[in-house]
């Protein structure tokens, strides 16, 4: 069939040239016959056809061509833009890699370099160590003895605390009664002061006590005042050995006894009321004319008697010591 298009085709190309030479004869054919002309015509026509459907023929290949050409470009073209891109991607990633690669080989030289470093110092780390464990040990023997020194010393400090209390509290309880001492050395020195100036001044002393008896006579009150200003006052008689004590001096004496407050409600100028008396036999009997108290008859040995106060005898007045 190829070779009759061909056929055709170089047919028609020899009538196109035979058309082309043709049109220069026309006016000659046109002298030809009604049936050549006829049969001209037919043959004109179908050559025009067939040039017709050829050009069409042509025309939707070359049309297909294109479009071909076109599709193979454009797809070459997103084909080369997506290999490009790939292209520049594992580019990108190359060089990340690299870079990767370079720093991990860094990584690597420095961790090589500190491996060395480190198997250099092992051994000296081992003996460092060693060295260590060997001053631990004696550091943990030493904190053991300390720790017991310690425990005895805590033992030793609570003795010792318990000593020191002890002795704080003897300590404090010598100067308690040092203090004493001292107060009772002193009320002993006064004591003594005193007693040698009133026994230098013609006072006796008698059981704890300091008496004066007086050269003259006075009121009961003017006695008293007298006893007073020499820092005593008349006497209070407290038992029998007190009153016989006055007794022996044989002299009738005012003694600080009273009852002019009260009749019959006898008391000592100390405020005392009487408990324990040494009156005579009918004594008291001055009522309200006799209120002041009197030593009369020495051979008596309950020899008080009731007196009046404006009378006048010798008094005996009382300094009671500190002891
Ligand atoms: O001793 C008895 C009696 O003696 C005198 O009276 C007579 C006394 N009075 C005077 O001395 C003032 C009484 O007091 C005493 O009871
Ligand atoms: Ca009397």
């Amino acid at each position: 069939m190829a070779n009759g298009v061909h056929t055709e085709e170089f047919e028609l190309t020899m009538e196109d040239e035979n058309l082309c030479a043709g049109s220069a004869k026309s006016e000659a054919s046109l002298n030809r016959s009604g049936e050549e002309d006829e049969v001209t015509s037919v043959v004109s026509g179908r050559k025009l056809w067939r040039l017709v459907v050829v050009s069409f023929a042509l025309l939707c290949i070359l049309q297909a061509i294109f479009s071909i050409s076109l599709r193979i470009a454009f797809r070459n073209e997103a084909g080369f833009k997506n290999l490009t891109k790939q292209r520049d991607e594992l580019k990108r990633i190359n060089s990340d890699i690299e870079g990767r690669y370079k720093s991990l080989t860094e990584e690597r030289d420095e961790l090589k370099r500190i491996n060395f470093a480190i198997e250099a110092n092992s051994e000296n780390l081992t003996e460092e160590r060693d060295a260590l464990k060997k001053i631990n040990s004696d550091i943990v023997a030493s904190f053991k003895n300390l720790t017991e020194e310690r425990d005895e010393l805590k033992r030793i400090n609570f003795d010792t605390e318990a000593s020191r209390k002890n002795l704080t509290e003897q300590r404090d309880e010598l100067e308690r009664k040092l203090n004493i001492s001292d107060s009772q050395c002193h009320s002993l020195t006064e004591e003594s002061d005193k007693l040698k100036k009133r026994l230098k001044n013609g006072w006796l002393y008698f059981s704890g006590s300091f008496y004066y008896i007086s050269s003259n006579e006075k009121t009961w009150q003017e006695s008293r005042k007298d006893c007073i200003q020499k820092g005593a006052d008349l006497t209070i008689i407290n038992n029998r050995e007190e009153q016989n004590f006055i007794r022996q001096f044989k002299k009738y004496l005012w003694i600080g006894l009273t009852d002019i407050e009260t009749e019959g409600k006898w008391k000592w100028v100390d405020g005392t009321p009487l408990t324990r008396s040494f009156w005579d036999s009918k004594e008291p009997n001055g009522k309200t004319l006799e209120n002041c108290g009197q030593i009369k008859n020495p051979n008596l040995q309950n020899n008080w008697n009731d007196e009046r106060c404006s009378n006048t005898h010798n008094w005996i007045c009382e300094e009671k010591g500190s002891l």
